[in-house]
């Protein structure tokens, strides 16, 4: 693989449960993939599509924009995962996390895997692409380093309406900031992190929006355990475990079968999502 991680590396994301940054993406590079976002938000106007925040970026774009298929396969993306987690490699979900300029959205501290209905894997990854300048001001994320070797911690609902997260959720512990690092990247850098890391973010204070569109990969040995069947779109390698429903990535924007196809998938991944939650949830992680 040209772009496999170093051995240092390996340990350091082995030891920390992340790891960053990685320059994935040049300057000209974020400039195409902001143009076409560009676009797929013309033709989400175009198509009379809601496409504010929490809405449909929010989600499961894998199955809305063909850009990110393409993104998830670069090599210089799926390389470093896949030193981490071996050959064969699904793309579970795909997410925007947009903070606009000046704003109150923040994420509380918790840990992914909470409401997945993926148990407690060590095999699955969180990529998160900065297509914007990301720092403590404009509310980057935060990590506690060595946190991924807990279990799943019982976490609460706030249903805050300034968080991102769909049920508010954070993690009922008390989480020295002091051990925090702040994941500070420059557009086109990524980050990896364990679904067991404990991370937040912040507020908005700065002039431009906060952009991140995140990717969770697995491999084919994770399975679905809480709702009744779960889906993937295969980026890498070979997938004979039965787990998983393949899905082939969209071949346009916004096509309308994919968008019949992902509420069908957000209906199924919801009786993990929403399990125990007190409140209908309008996002999906
Ligand atoms: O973008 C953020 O601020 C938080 C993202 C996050 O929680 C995640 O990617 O798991």
């Amino acid at each position: 693989m040209q772009y496999a991680l170093s051995p240092t590396q390996f340990e350091s994301y082995r030891d920390n449960g992340y790891l960053f940054p990685l320059d994935v993406f040049t300057a000209d590079e974020v400039a195409a993939i902001e143009s076409e976002l560009e676009q797929a938000r013309a033709d989400a106007r175009r198509l009379g599509l809601d496409i504010e925040i929490g809405k449909l970026l929010r989600s499961n774009v894998q199955l809305l924009l063909p850009l990110v298929y393409r993104l998830a396969r670069s090599p210089r993306l799926l390389d470093p995962v896949a030193s981490i987690l071996g050959p064969n490699l699904l793309l579970w979900s795909a997410e925007f996390f947009i903070k606009p300029a000046n704003t109150d959205k923040i994420v509380s501290w918790h840990q992914d895997l909470t409401y997945w209905g993926l148990g407690e894997t060590d095999e699955e990854i969180t990529a998160w692409l900065a297509l914007s300048d990301v720092n403590v001001e404009s509310g980057c994320m935060r990590f506690v380093p060595g946190s991924h070797r807990q279990r799943i911690l019982p976490h609460r609902d706030t249903f805050d309406q300034r968080n991102l997260l769909s049920r508010g959720q954070e993690v009922a512990v008390d989480i020295d900031e002091n051990d925090a690092v702040d994941v500070i990247l420059r557009p086109g850098q990524l980050s990896l992190h364990h679904g067991r890391i404990f991370h937040a973010s912040g507020p908005n204070r700065s002039e431009h929006d906060r952009v991140g569109l995140v990717f969770r990969f697995l491999t084919p040995a994770v399975r679905q355990q809480v709702a009744s069947r779960d889906y993937a779109i295969q980026v890498r390698g070979l997938d004979a475990s039965g787990n998983w429903i393949h899905l082939a990535p969209p071949s346009a924007n916004f096509e309308p079968e994919y968008l019949r196809l992902r509420q069908q998938v957000e209906r199924d991944q919801s009786a993990a999502l929403a399990a125990g939650a007190a409140q209908e949830l309008t996002t999906a992680s």
